[in-house]
């Protein structure tokens, strides 16, 4: 197939999941277009069967907002035309589906037919979509949308609940590739950022406040009264300077390290013991399954998608949302047993096996096939 992907070029999230995707069905052979304002992250190896279409915004001076949708919109009007793409799979609603179903009457009007699908990824239904000043261009689009896809149950209710929505949202949960994401040796790094054997744990996130990283810097406050540990916090964003201020003002500073963005999250994953999740809303939480496939358990909210990844009392524990006292107890009850801590950690791969991206790409790919034939 020669397939059109349209996506956040971000670190994070719905780009990473566009990405992957893209690049797993350009390994089975198919053509594929990455459509967008900036080389995704991810895409970081080119095959023959890639493609990375540059999306430009004029900068005339009468416009206070660039006109991104605009021009995203003539892109994939062009993109479509002349690549001669059978689908066009675009991730995140906003501006992306509303971009891709005004592509597709255009290209309706000169006779093309092009079908779209739009795969919810969470933020586009949960915090943004809802919103009032986007809200009817969401449900529209979603509505025009040949196919819709959500990463979870939850966001799919969700999507139900805040919209009025006549389309079948199909479940895609997302993937991960273990060829990546497995535990690597890294013991001189763990030695040194732990030299005193003490447990590693994590946060990965893109620090915005629905993380609720202050809730994850509270129970590393209450481990370390039990457990010799350190605090690692990947990432980088709005909250970040706040998070500091929290770390000083609880004189954690020389137990929590910042780490800021990483390309190679994996590696450190890798020599951590416990990750953390308190999230305010999460309609995956793919964070953590990157974090299960490294062998990881998972201390969680329970919000959203999170319960269909972790496994309460198996891969890790789901407390509710700001539940710190909770989440502190748990952490500490999985970490003070090395016996239980390692079965813990084989249960959260063994939990991560279920999202093998050679499991999941084969679904997208069917659904490609059933929406493109027009069923
Ligand atoms: O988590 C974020 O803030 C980024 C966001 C995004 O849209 O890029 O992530 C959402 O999509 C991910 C991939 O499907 C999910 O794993 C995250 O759970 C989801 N984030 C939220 O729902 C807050």
């Amino acid at each position: 197939m020669n397939i059109g992907i349209v996506c956040y070029p971000t670190y994070g999230g719905s780009g990473v999941v566009a990405t992957e995707l893209g690049k797993a069905l350009a390994l089975r052979g198919h053509k594929v277009h990455f459509i967008t304002y900036k080389q995704p992250a991810r895409l970081d190896f080119f095959t023959e069967n890639t493609f990375y279409h540059e999306v430009y915004v004029s900068s005339y001076p009468l416009f206070d907002f660039p006109p991104y949708e605009t021009a995203l919109t003539s892109h994939l009007v062009d993109v479509v035309k002349f690549e001669k793409l059978d689908v066009l799979h675009v991730h995140y609603a906003i501006p992306h589906a509303s971009a891709a179903i005004m592509a597709k009457q255009i290209l309706a009007s000169e006779g093309i037919h092009i079908p779209v699908i739009t795969t919810l990824h969470g933020t586009d239904i949960t915090l943004v979509g809802k919103d009032a000043s986007f809200e009817p261009v969401v449900r529209y689009s979603i509505n025009m949308s040949d196919g819709v896809t959500s990463v979870s149950e939850s966001l799919k209710q969700d999507t139900y609940k805040l919209f009025d929505i006549k389309r079948e949202i199909k479940v895609i949960p997302n993937f991960i590739d273990f060829t990546r994401f497995s535990k690597k040796n890294h013991e001189h790094f763990k030695t040194a950022i732990a030299p005193n054997g003490e447990k590693l744990i994590v946060h990965t996130s893109n620090f915005r406040k629905v993380k609720r990283i202050d809730d994850a810097v509270k129970v590393f406050a209450e481990i370390i009264k039990k457990i010799p540990s350190k605090l690692l916090l990947v990432g980088d964003g709005p909250e970040r300077i706040n998070i500091e201020k929290l770390c000083r003002e609880l004189n954690l500073i020389d137990k929590v390290t910042f780490l800021g963005k990483q390309n190679q999250v994996e590696e450190i994953l890798s020599v951590c013991d416990l990750f953390l999740m308190p999230s305010e809303t999460e309609s995956f939480g793919l964070a953590a399954l990157e974090a299960m496939a490294c062998e990881l358990p998972v201390i969680s909210s329970n919000a959203g998608g999170i319960p269909e990844l972790n496994v309460d009392g198996v891969t890790g524990y789901l407390c509710d949302v700001g539940d710190v006292a909770t989440m502190s107890e748990k952490a500490i009850y999985i970490l003070e047993d090395t016996e239980r801590l390692n079965t813990f950690k084989a249960a959260a791969k063994a939990r991560a096996m279920d999202f093998d991206i050679h499991q999941i790409v084969p679904v997208y790919e069917e659904f490609y096939k059933k929406i493109i034939a027009g069923n």
